[in-house]
């Protein structure tokens, strides 16, 4: 289980920051110059990690990834006025589920494994009677959850009417994934797949996938202008598209909480690995053994959260994106900072 990089980074960075004090300067300098517009130059905006030396904690051995971002930065963002990046940070909703007896939480970014994993907290916050009430945790769904009344939050503050067993500390769970493979998962699951799923309510929402069909262009075009509009105030973000789409940075408070949290990647087709660290972790802040096998028994092997995994439509607009100059700048001007942040290379233009 590793937290991200930069996370590390960032709380290691006051040793760091003394050892490579004179030499980090240095190379701040030298790149500003470099780039020489610090006048235009937008830099990371204010008021984000950013102001911590997120982007500028340059390695000296090593500053491909500061430069392949500043320059991505550069060209989609020369300055305020003409940013095309969606913004970052911006602070959309934050449901967090809670459980106080192993001071575990996670802040859930909806899709389909958050479902499972609201379960699995569910199932911990209160084993005896979760396995009476609930049979089979793969059906405890979105629309089921049996815990949503005891444990789900939906601001940072509220958690102060919990307290953590383990002396008031938290360890904050937030799944993330990597921004092209979770927006071609959405759009095969959300656009594609869910008009042959009548539990997926596709005929009930407003304007579905904007009425694009299987159109990732005419989607991404759309769902762009949507998030863009919504990060200027002037849309609500509770919409199917909206909730599946917008940056992963844009969920769970992380513009106050990023260096609070304990960030894991997760790739479907990664699920026994995922669960394997998950659960030796639980163990670790004190699960008990039966709980956690019967868990893995119930979760892994099991294949409703890889729905679109079976078919072809991921692939084929895999190989769309990659030959698309348009839709891979498309997906940058969106997930900027998710790359940047959340530590995932940016798609090469
Ligand atoms: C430098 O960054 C590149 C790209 O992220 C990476 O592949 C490489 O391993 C890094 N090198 C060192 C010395 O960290
Ligand atoms: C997909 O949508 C785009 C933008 O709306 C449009 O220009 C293009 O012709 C469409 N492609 C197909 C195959 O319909
Ligand atoms: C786990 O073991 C404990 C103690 O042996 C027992 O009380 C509990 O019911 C078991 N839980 C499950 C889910 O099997
Ligand atoms: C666990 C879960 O919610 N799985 C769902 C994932 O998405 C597919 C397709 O929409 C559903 O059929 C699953 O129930």
């Amino acid at each position: 289980m590793k937290s991200s990089p930069f996370q590390n980074r960032l709380i290691q960075m006051p040793k760091r920051f003394v050892i490579n004090l004179s030499i980090g300067l240095l190379v701040v300098f030298g790149l500003l110059f470099a780039y020489k517009s610090s006048s235009s130059f937008t830099g990371i905006q204010q008021n984000d990690p950013a102001k911590l030396g997120f982007l500028f904690q340059t390695d000296k051995q090593n500053t491909t990834r500061e430069i392949s971002f500043l320059t991505y930065e550069k060209r989609f963002c020369p300055s305020v006025q003409q940013c095309e990046l969606l913004k970052p940070l911006w602070n959309g909703p934050s449901r967090q589920v809670m459980v106080p007896k192993y001071g575990l939480t996670t802040c859930i970014i909806p899709k389909n494994f958050s479902t499972v994993f609201t379960s699995i907290l569910c199932y911990i916050f209160d084993a005896i009677a979760y396995k009476k009430e609930v049979k089979d945790m793969m059906k405890d769904t979105f629309f089921v959850r049996r815990c949503q009344k005891y444990n789900e939050i939906f601001t940072w503050t509220a958690r102060k009417n919990f307290q953590s067993a383990r002396g008031g500390k938290w360890r904050n769970y937030m799944i993330i994934r990597e921004p092209v493979e979770r927006f071609i998962s959405g759009f095969v699951d959300k656009c594609i797949l869910a008009k042959t799923h009548p539990e997926a309510h596709f005929n009930t929402r407003v304007d579905p996938c904007y009425g694009c069909e299987e159109n990732m262009t005419c989607f991404i075009q759309n769902q762009y202008e949507s998030l863009q509009a919504i990060s200027n105030g002037k849309k609500d973000v509770h919409q199917v598209e909206n909730a599946h789409f917008s940056p992963q940075t844009w969920h769970c408070q992380m513009k106050e909480h990023f260096t609070d949290y304990h960030f894991i990647k997760y790739t479907p087709s990664k699920i026994a690995v995922f669960l394997d660290e998950l659960l030796a972790e639980f163990e670790f802040f004190g699960v008990p053994k039966n709980v956690t096998d019967d868990i893995r028994e119930q979760v892994v092997g099991r294949a409703t959260f890889h729905a679109t995994s079976g078919t072809n439509y991921p692939k084929r607009y895999r190989n769309e994106i990659e030959n698309s100059q348009y839709l891979k700048e498309m997906l940058i001007k969106m997930y900027y900072y998710d790359f940047l942040y959340l530590d995932f290379e940016l798609p090469l233009l």
